[in-house]
C-alpha cells in the first residue's frame, strides 16, 4: 500500500566516500518520502540482530568488522512498493552483478564493500525499522503540494 515502508541504510564505505546525498537523492527522486533519518556507530548487539539469519556465514566475521568500521546512515522510507522498488533500486548483492543504474552497479566493486542496504521483504522490513527506530522517530508527514492554501 501507500503507506508501506522500509529500511535503507548507507553503510560505512557510502559514508566515508561521500555517497550518502546521492543516495537519499535518488530515493526521494523516485519519489518516495523520508520519514526517519539518523547516524550512528552500529553495535556488534545491534547488528548481530540485524544480520541473525546470517551469523553462521562465513564472510559473517568480516561483515561484522565492516559494519562498525564508521558510521552509518540509516533511513526508513514510505510509498508504494517501496520494499521491492528500493532492492530494485540498490541491485544485486554482488554488485560485479549489479546493473548499471542500480545503487550498488553504480559505486561499488565488491560484495565485501557495497555501499548500502534495503530490506529484502515487508516482514523484513517491518523487523529492522523496530530494531533501528523508536515509533517516535519515525514521523508522518503531509506534502505542501497537498496542503490548503487557505491556512
Ligand atoms: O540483502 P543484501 O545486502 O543484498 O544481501 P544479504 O544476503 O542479506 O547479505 C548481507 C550483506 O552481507 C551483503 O550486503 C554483503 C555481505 N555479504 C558478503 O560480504 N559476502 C557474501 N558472499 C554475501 C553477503
Ligand atoms: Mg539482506
Amino acid at each position: 500500500g501507500a503507506k508501506e515502508r522500509t529500511l535503507v541504510a548507507v553503510k560505512p564505505d557510502g559514508v566515508q566516500r561521500r555517497l550518502v546525498g546521492q543516495v537519499i537523492q535518488r530515493f526521494e527522486q523516485r519519489g518516495f518520502k523520508l520519514v526517519g533519518l539518523k547516524m550512528l556507530q552500529v553495535s556488534e548487539d545491534l547488528l548481530s540482530e540485524h544480520y541473525c539469519q546470517l551469523r553462521q556465514k562465513p564472510f559473517y566475521p568480516n561483515l561484522v568488522h565492516y559494519m562498525t568500521s564508521g558510521p552509518v546512515v540509516v533511513m526508513v522510507w514510505e510509498g508504494h512498493n517501496v520494499v521491492q522498488t528500493s532492492r530494485t533500486m540498490v541491485g544485486h548483492t554482488n554488485p560485479t552483478e549489479a546493473q548499471a543504474g542500480t545503487i550498488r552497479g553504480d559505486f561499488s566493486v565488491h560484495v565485501s564493500r557495497n555501499v548500502v542496504h534495503a530490506s529484502d521483504s515487508l516482514e523484513g522490513a517491518q523487523r529492522e525499522i523496530q530494531l533501528w527506530f523508536q515509533a517516535k522517530d519515525l514521523l508522518d508527514w503531509d506534502c505542501c503540494d497537498q496542503a490548503s492554501t487557505s491556512e
